[in-house]
């Protein structure tokens, strides 16, 4: 991946999921935006071609574009509040939560929160755990009991990418 594609990638990131207003750009209540106006508003050497190309081989197929062509959106990982439309679905028995082990000591005493996005973050393998782990520093990987949790009456959604996402995971559920 080139650098241009990887630090416009990491900008519609920020524009889609966190920081619309940097370019005075207004995300729908699903979190839409128009493409046109995102180039028009972007101070980055922006053209369609590098979105469509971006949103194609995006390595987690973060974005997808809208049905009209017109619009692009996040798929996951918001801090600002939008409404996917997320249906909730049966979790497999158990997924995966990767950490760094200096965030141990607090999970273990308040269980894993959002922090600053909406929802709790899980994979479905461990080998993704490990790489989500490791950007926060040493990884380590927590084992959630996810058949259990549903069972009590917490929801899941997965994400248009396959991210599992659920509210909060009390500690019970957890084993490190
Ligand atoms: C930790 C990436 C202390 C939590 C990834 C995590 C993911 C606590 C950090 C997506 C805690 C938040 C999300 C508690 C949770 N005390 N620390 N009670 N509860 N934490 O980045 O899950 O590349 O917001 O364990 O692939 O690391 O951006 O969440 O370490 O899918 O597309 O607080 O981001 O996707 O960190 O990652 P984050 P995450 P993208």
């Amino acid at each position: 991946m080139s650098s241009n594609f990887k630090t416009t990638s990491k900008f519609l990131s920020l524009i889609l999921r966190h920081e619309p207003e940097t370019i005075g750009l207004v995300l729908d209540d699903k979190g839409w935006a128009n493409i046109d106006e995102i180039i028009a508003k972007s101070s980055r050497p922006l053209t369609r071609k590098l979105i469509d190309d971006i949103v194609r081989t995006n390595d987690k197929q973060r974005f997808i574009i809208s049905d009209d062509g017109q619009r692009i959106r996040a798929n996951q990982g918001h801090s600002i509040n939008v409404n996917l439309e997320l249906t909730p679905c049966t979790p497999p028995p158990t997924l995966y939560h990767g950490t760094a082990t200096r965030f141990w000591g607090s999970i273990a005493s308040e269980g894993l929160k959002p922090m600053n996005r909406n929802h709790v973050h899980l994979s479905a393998d461990i080998e993704t755990a490990v790489k989500v782990g490791s950007r926060h520093g040493k990884p380590t990987i927590l084992v959630i009991d996810t058949g259990t949790m549903h069972a009590k009456g917490h929801q899941f959604f997965q994400s248009e990418n396959g991210v599992w996402l659920t509210k909060i995971v009390p500690i019970e559920y957890i084993n490190s």
